[in-house]
């Protein structure tokens, strides 16, 4: 089922009209209302007149983090305060979150892209969704609520933590959907094998998993252990929060709705556009956002994007696995590299869970790189030899992906910390130096 056919399978050249119809609306009104964006424009010597059509997108400046911090809390707001009905925050780690301000349409927004979300995701008006990303600021929980009750669903809001409740609830309300982010999901698996209550007796069926990177490998062992089909959905809190993006009934890349959020592609060090299909930082300029429109903001995201149409009928751009954020990429030995690298690998090897650490840090001047990974119940064994073998196995495997070869710790099976929310999968000891 597609949402709003209209404008999920238009005409890639209606498509691009639309787009330019929106952004120029969206210059104008940011430089009329917004003094922080207005003197960067005026700095670079640009006003509206001169965004005349989507390439001329180039000439506007982005947008990062760092500026959502600088004029913190609602300088970056295009309408007066009293036009804004809901504050979000993200989970920033260091100093000051990075707040968003929608207005009554901008959530009308969220709920229409949130709707073709989980529609696409086979959901609808007859599911009960449970709802398991954290509820609050974050925009996981409150999002993903709003899009199960604008497509009709009935929504347990359920937010993360409480293992149990979250078996029983599931269990006695005979919720088909699971909502909440894949390392979550695995943690649920893991509680509902534990559960007494037989896999026969639950009807879960679909994920819409999202809030942090995972891998295909990822995804087949959430299918294997849940028993469902796990759909990607993507977002972020300065675009709209859940919803920017999500898979189909193909699970071949993520549709972005980019009537709302334009996409680019760039290069991450020079800011340079990227032709599509090749992999760099993703960027996005929302084009309908009220409260608190943005303009190119860098996602720190790579990926890359394909334009083909999709087998499911829509024609909106998808966005291919993100492979991990700029700011995740550890540079080891002078070699770049991504966790979601060492999940593929730990994710095809049937001896090991996918729960692991990467451990970074520098010893004389020297990285040192310690992958700890738990091993399957069934395979840990007293004997050392095997277990030797074993991780001379992994080292191999890593080596021929990475170039360059980590330490490997094999652990006990559920020994390494489980998240509720977003997992954190590396500690990096040099930063501290
Ligand atoms: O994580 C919004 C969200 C909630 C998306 C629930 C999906 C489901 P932030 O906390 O602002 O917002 O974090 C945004 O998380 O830039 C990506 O790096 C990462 N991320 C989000 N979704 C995905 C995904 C929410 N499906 C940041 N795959 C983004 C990979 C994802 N990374």
């Amino acid at each position: 089922m597609i949402w709003n056919e209209t404008m999920e399978c238009m005409s890639r050249k209606d498509m691009r009209k639309l787009q330019e119809i929106r952004l120029k609306k969206t210059v104008e009104r940011i430089y009329h209302n917004c003094e922080p964006y207005r003197k960067r424009m005026q700095e670079k010597g640009i006003t509206p007149a001169d965004i005349q059509s989507l390439d001329d997108i180039v000439k506007l400046p982005f947008t990062s983090k760092k500026d959502l911090r600088d004029y913190y809390p609602f300088q970056l707001l295009s309408v007066p305060l009293s036009e804004v009905v809901r504050i979000q925050a993200s989970s920033g780690t260091t100093g000051k979150p990075i707040v968003v301000g929608y207005t009554r349409n901008d959530l009308n927004i969220w709920g229409e892209v949130g709707a073709r979300c989980f529609t696409a995701f086979g959901l609808g008006r007859n599911d009960v969704v449970q709802v398991s990303y954290g509820y609050g600021l974050f925009t996981g929980g409150l999002g993903a609520h709003c899009a199960v009750e604008t497509i009709g669903g009935t929504v347990i809001p359920m937010s993360s933590g409480n293992t149990e409740k979250q078996i029983l609830l599931m269990h006695d309300l005979g919720a088909v959907g699971l909502a909440c982010t894949p390392s979550y999901a695995l943690f649920l698996a893991d509680a509902l094998l534990d559960s007494p209550i037989p896999r026969e007796e639950f009807q879960l069926k679909i994920g819409a998993f999202g809030a942090e990177p995972w891998t295909e490998g990822m995804r087949k062992e959430l299918e294997e252990k849940l028993g469902i089909k796990a759909y990607d959905l993507y977002g972020l809190t300065e675009i709209i929060g859940p919803g920017v993006g999500h898979e189909c009934e193909c699970q071949n890349g993520t549709h972005l709705c980019e009537d709302h959020f334009y996409p680019e592609i760039v290069d991450p060090s020079t800011g340079e556009p990227l032709p599509p299909g090749k992999t760099g930082e993703l960027v996005f300029s929302t084009i309908t956002k009220e409260g608190m429109p943005l303009l190119r903001f860098r996602t720190r995201d790579l990926t890359s994007l394909n334009y083909e149409p999709c087998s499911c009928g829509r024609t909106s751009v998808r966005m291919n696995r993100i492979l991990g954020r700029c700011d995740d990429m550890l540079i080891i030995r002078g070699v770049n590299v991504f966790p979601s690298q060492v999940e593929s690998v730990i994710c095809e090897m049937p001896q090991l869970e996918p729960h692991y650490l990467l451990v970074v840090d520098r010893v004389n001047n020297l990285d040192t790189f310690e992958v700890q990974v738990e091993v399957k119940e069934e395979f840990y064994s007293d004997e050392i030899s095997k277990m030797l073998d074993l991780r001379k196995q992994i080292i191999h495997r890593l080596q021929s992906v990475l170039t360059i070869s980590p330490e490997v710790r094999l652990v006990e099976p559920r020994t390494i910390e489980r998240s509720q929310g977003k997992a954190k999968r590396v500690i990096d000891k040099r930063s501290f130096i």
